[in-house]
């Protein structure tokens, strides 16, 4: 599934992020940055020992914030890692940090000029973020974000199975981007 937004391209697919050929990745990580399960792990498999060498001096990062790397091994030039919030029942406080993760995520993409990126679902594994509920919130924040920022010309959802590619493509349908 696909829709313009602007200029730019909105895309849903279903697949492994860590076969990607946007400029950018987005890794679902942890506020350690030292590495995973899920995403994360499967990220770092791909990218190599380099990728866990270069985050290990970065300090961690804090939920709903953002930190660039090198892809080394992978297709993607840059990974772009966030933490998104544990979900702990319906809260605006964690609806605004899984909003940021997107956000700063697509912020620090335009700091290195990256016109594509691709995102996985975060904080819908291991954080328990309701599929519904995060698939809104994520697709909302990218459609805000690509109507402010034509610079980036594709923002591509990589859903890992079915059900989590359904929940986005029903969110999307009902948020009916023009
Ligand atoms: N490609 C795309 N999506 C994937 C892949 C993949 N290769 N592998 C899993 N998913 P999770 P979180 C989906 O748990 O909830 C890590 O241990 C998966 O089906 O990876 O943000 C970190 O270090 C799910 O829909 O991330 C943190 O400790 C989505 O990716 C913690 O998990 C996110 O699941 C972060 O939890």
């Amino acid at each position: 599934m696909k829709v313009k937004i602007g200029s730019s391209v909105l895309e849903l697919v279903q697949g492994d992020i860590t076969q990607q050929d946007t400029e950018a990745i987005v890794n679902a990580a942890n506020r350690t940055l030292l590495g995973g399960g899920g995403v994360d792990g499967a990220i770092h498999r791909a990218a190599g020992p380099e990728l866990l060498a270069e985050c290990r001096n970065l300090g961690g990062c804090d939920t709903g914030d953002a930190v660039v790397t090198r892809g080394y091994k992978l297709k993607a030039k840059y990974v772009i890692h966030t933490v998104g919030p544990v979900y702990q029942g319906p809260n605006p406080n964690t609806e605004r940090l899984l909003e940021s993760a997107y956000r700063r995520s697509l912020e620090v993409a335009l700091t290195k000029g990256v016109y594509s990126v691709a995102f996985p679902a975060i904080s819908t594994g291991a954080y328990g973020y309701p599929l519904g509920e995060a698939a809104s919130v994520a697709l909302r924040t990218a459609i805000v974000f690509l109507q402010a920022h034509p610079e980036i010309k594709l923002v591509r959802f990589v859903l890992f199975n079915q059900r989590v590619l359904e929940a986005f493509e029903e969110s999307l349908g009902r948020l009916n981007p023009a």
